[in-house]
């Protein structure tokens, strides 16, 4: 067979595609209707911040989710596959400050632009759903949701820290507080107290735990990620007694958390966060301590900041007395490592046995005393100097007349400790008591930020904080904003915050906090099953029916905090009436990040890899400047970043290549869990693969073949049906196990055989051969239009049919053409294995000896000789007895 000159011409993606974008977008065919009584699959992908232009990573993410949409679709089910934007955000604000644009005008113009991004990438989205974060008719529902939480007893109001910035007098977000200092004006931050609003997530911080052990379709480690911050302790409350001596009047005792009471032997100092009331009392008469406490202050309010801070301490002067020896008394220190909003804000430090307490006695001179025997040590010898023992081994070092904890294992001392403190008491009050924590705080919602969603509450200097009335929400942004100084517009607006009380009728103030952006993503994946209704989040019926969502896919960034918060308001929704499950996201998946190589002028500037040209192959690859031939310097590969400026734009790539290109070798090149390489050289791979198919199934699209089915096949036929049928089991397979390089594997496999049977075909091929090509063009089609959805209709239509291959039934595949027609069997010589043996299938007994005799490895062992028996048990195993 020779192949028509008229289907060699090339492929041309950059004409084929839009016309196909229309003609999906004319046929209505990825508009989900809600009443469609097929199976439902809802399949979303984290929605973008609109940050200006679509990135590499969006690409990846949304080409997988595409993928399972288009799949879904093709099983029959009705597939609810939206897209929408997270559009608030401090970056529109940052926006308006440097460049004077609005935030709304610069989101929605970047709404704009990426949604022609992501058209142009051919994603079979439901854009009929589409929601933007950032208008009020999707936040006037959150505003609602949020006064129904409150009425639920699920919204706070707490004294919360925040970082100030003492020269713009403003707060500042974690991300601007930079080594301590405000990002605009360089100040040292403090901390303040401000009241916030918090939703009560901690609440549910148990059930939140335990039911990780039901989302059975989430990586291990994101669930491991979500139990840490979680962060659930069984500890103990121990109340420690001070010396009346050395501590200021009023104070009488100081109470700690701790895990480990079982080393209480080997306490060597107290240690109290800086905010501690008794930190306060004592700083009150030593001007030292109080700048102490001061300069501990300005390491900012995040848990990085505090942890890789070096660990320094104050001595107050003040002793406690240890609980189980009265003569025993600990210096109190303040430390920068002592957080107030865990547990008590106190701890005893054992340093032998934490790491912490470890270095600050190191830098103390306050010495060690390890009380948990490592298995295998001699205890006269045993001696902890710069690493804390914190593992499992026998008491020791812990005895005295009130109690016995040597030999015992620490779990155990843990209990004796525990029951004995429990059953003493100090001013007729336990000394001690159990007690369960969660690092898991409450989540503060409030920023004085512009951008976000206004909180729909008001102050009222008589009636206190009263709730927005439901029927004047939403409550607005105002338009009329000016960004020329520090601080949040909304405060300084002339009008916007004056109203009148909806309770007393008096004046009143609006809350001029905006919801943190985690609020917004948190619910949209139930306000995409039904975003025309108007006066409710959601239809509870119709988001009952959708949700959860069947596959999440998004970044492994989000594996914490936006996941935590959204199970939460999943939860709170439920309580209050907006649906009826727990868990949104019955399977998640979080893909990896696209890398590409860096590059360097000899100046160390970095190089955009669009202006170098790559000579070469393998380790004799040099990059050259492409405009001036400049020698440029290729450095490691690495996350895309416009720092690096190690990023490929996805416009040019599918300005050059196609879209399809583009999906392909994203899906091709690594599993997806996996961070994967950009290369030019891989995409012009994709590139070649794309025009190799629409040459394939050009010559096939040349063959006349029956109609109807043939009665019997010949064996080329044959071979050629269980290649495809093959491909079609292993790819249905795969896809739905989102291993989408596996599938891209199968399908190179099966072109290769197709290609081999075109090949060797005559000229004139027999009708069953024709019928049996036919068959494998229309399946190898089907199978990567979820891929290359473009160049699928492409070559659908050459092939004569009329339909959209998008709308088009997965194909149907047939068993009988999956079993092998070989089988490998094990043989062994006297028991012992030495080789293995491909028979057909249905070989008999007689062949299958015959076929191990003849076996170099058999002839060896049998050394001439004739065999004393030949065991052959059918599909198993043949033994060769000598
Ligand atoms: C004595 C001790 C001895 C501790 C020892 C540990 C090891 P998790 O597991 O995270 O709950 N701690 C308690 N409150 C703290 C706070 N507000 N700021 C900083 N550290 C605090 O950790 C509990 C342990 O963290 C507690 O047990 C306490 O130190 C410390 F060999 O008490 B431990
Ligand atoms: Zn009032």
């Amino acid at each position: 067979m020779t192949a028509d000159s008229s289907k060699t011409e090339r492929y041309n993606a950059r004409a084929a595609e839009p016309k196909w974008q229309k003609a999906w977008d004319a046929a209505g065919i990825y508009a989900t209707k809600n009443d469609d009584p097929r199976p439902k699959y809802y399949v979303l992908e984290m929605f973008p911040y609109p940050s200006g232009r679509i990135h590499m990573g969006h690409v990846r993410n949304y080409t997988m989710g595409d993928v399972v949409a288009r799949f879904k679709r093709a099983m029959n089910m009705n597939v609810l596959h939206p897209m929408g934007w997270d559009a608030f955000g401090m970056p529109a604000e940052n926006a308006a400050i440097d460049r004077k644009v609005h935030p709304k005008e610069w989101t929605y113009a970047n709404i704009a632009t990426m949604k022609k991004q992501l058209q142009s990438m051919g994603l079979s989205l439901d854009w009929a759903r589409e929601v933007a974060t950032c208008d009020p008719s999707y936040y006037r529902h959150q505003q609602r949701m949020f006064l129904d939480f409150l009425k639920a007893g699920l919204v706070a109001r707490e004294y919360r820290k925040v970082n100030w910035d003492p020269v713009d007098q403003t707060v500042l977000a974690n991300e601007q507080v930079i080594d301590g200092r405000g990002w605009r004006s360089g100040a040292l931050v403090e901390q303040r107290d401000l009241y916030q609003w918090v939703f009560k997530i901690s609440d549910y911080s148990q059930e939140l735990l335990e039911a990780l052990d039901t989302l059975d379709r989430w990586p291990d480690k994101v669930r491991l990620m979500q139990k840490n911050w979680i962060g659930r302790s069984e500890g103990l409350l121990v109340r420690f007694m001070l010396d009346a001596a050395t501590t200021p009047s009023g104070e009488t005792e100081l109470e700690i958390f701790t895990t480990r009471p079982d080393t209480l032997f080997g306490a060597k100092f107290m240690a109290i966060a800086p905010d501690h009331p008794l930190a306060q009392a004592a700083a009150a008469k030593n001007p030292k301590l109080a700048a102490f406490i001061t300069e501990a202050k300005h390491l900012g309010t995040s848990q990085e900041a505090i942890d890789t801070a070096e660990k320094m301490g104050f001595d107050t002067g003040i002793r406690a007395v240890h609980p189980l020896d009265p003569n025993w008394t600990l210096p109190v220190y303040v430390a920068n490592f002592i957080l107030m909003d865990y547990g008590t804000g106190a701890i005893f430090g054992c340093p032998a046995h934490d790491q912490r307490d470890l270095d600050f006695v190191n830098k103390y001179g306050l010495g060690n005393t390890p009380v948990v025997l490592p298995p295998g040590q001699d205890p006269n010898t045993f001696v902890v100097t710069d690493t804390a023992y914190d593992g499992d081994g026998t008491m020791f070092n812990s005895k005295n007349n009130v109690i016995d904890l040597n030999g015992m294992t620490p779990d155990k001392a843990f209990d004796a400790v525990a029951n004995l403190l429990a059953a003493t008491t100090r001013g007729n009050r336990p000394v001690a008591q159990r007690q369960v924590n969660y690092r898991l705080r409450d989540w503060g919602i409030s920023r004085q930020r512009y951008w976000g969603c206004p909180i729909p509450v008001i102050h009222c200097d008589k009636c206190g904080v009263v709730p927005a009335p439901v029927d004047t929400l939403p409550v607005k942004l105002p338009d009329d904003v000016t960004f020329d100084k520090p601080g949040n517009p909304l405060d300084r607006h002339p009008t916007w915050k004056n109203v009148k009380c909806p309770s007393c009728g008096g004046d009143a103030r609006r809350e001029t906090d905006t919801m943190d952006t985690f609020v917004d993503s948190s619910w949209y994946f139930a306000r995409f099953t039904d975003p025309w209704n108007e006066t409710a989040p959601t239809t509870p019926a119709v988001a009952n029916a959708w949700m959860p969502v069947d596959q999440y896919i998004g970044g492994i960034e989000h594996a914490i905090l936006h996941l935590l918060y959204s199970r939460f308001f999943t939860r709170a929704m439920k309580k209050t009436g907006h649906i009826g499950m727990d868990e949104p996201f019955a399977g998640l998946f979080t893909q990896g990040m696209v890398v590409h190589e860096t590059y360097r002028d000899k100046a160390g500037q970095w190089v955009e890899p669009a202006n170098v040209t790559i000579e070469g192959m393998g380790d004799t690859r040099i990059a050259k400047l492409t405009a001036t031939g400049e020698a440029i310097e290729i450095g490691s590969i690495e996350k895309m970043s416009k720092s690096k400026k190690n990023v490929v734009d996805p416009d040019d790539i599918i300005e050059s290549y196609g879209a399809d290109t583009a999906r392909w070798f994203m899906l091709s090149d690594s599993p997806p869990e996996r961070d994967v390489i950009w290369t030019e050289e891989g995409v012009q791979g994709a590139w070649r693969f794309v025009q190799r198919l629409w040459r394939l199934i050009g010559e096939v699209a040349d063959v006349t073949a029956p109609e109807a089915k043939p009665a019997s096949f010949g064996e080329d036929s044959l071979k050629l049906r269980k290649a495809a049928h093959r491909a079609l089991n292993n790819v249905s397979d795969d896809i739905s196990k989102l291993r989408f390089n596996r599938c891209v594997a199968h399908i190179y496999e099966f072109a290769n055989a197709l290609s081999d049977s075109i090949g060797s075909a005559e000229t004139a091929p027999s009708p069953d051969f024709a019928w049996s090509l036919r068959e494998a063009g229309d399946i190898l089609v089907r199978l990567f239009q979820p891929m290359m959805p473009h160049l699928a209709e492409e070559c659908w239509a050459a092939l004569g049919h009329k339909t959209l291959v998008a709308t088009q039934l997965w194909p149907e595949v047939e068993t009988a053409l999956l079993i092998e027609s070989s089988i490998t069997l094990p043989v062994q010589v006297n028991g012992k294995k030495r080789a293995d043996v491909t028979v057909p299938r249905e070989a008999g007994k007689d062949e299958i000896e015959a076929a191990v005799l003849a076996l170099d490895e058999v002839k060896r062992a049998l050394d001439g000789k004739s065999p004393k028996k030949v065991i052959v048990v059918p599909q198993r195993i043949v033994n060769v007895v000598v």
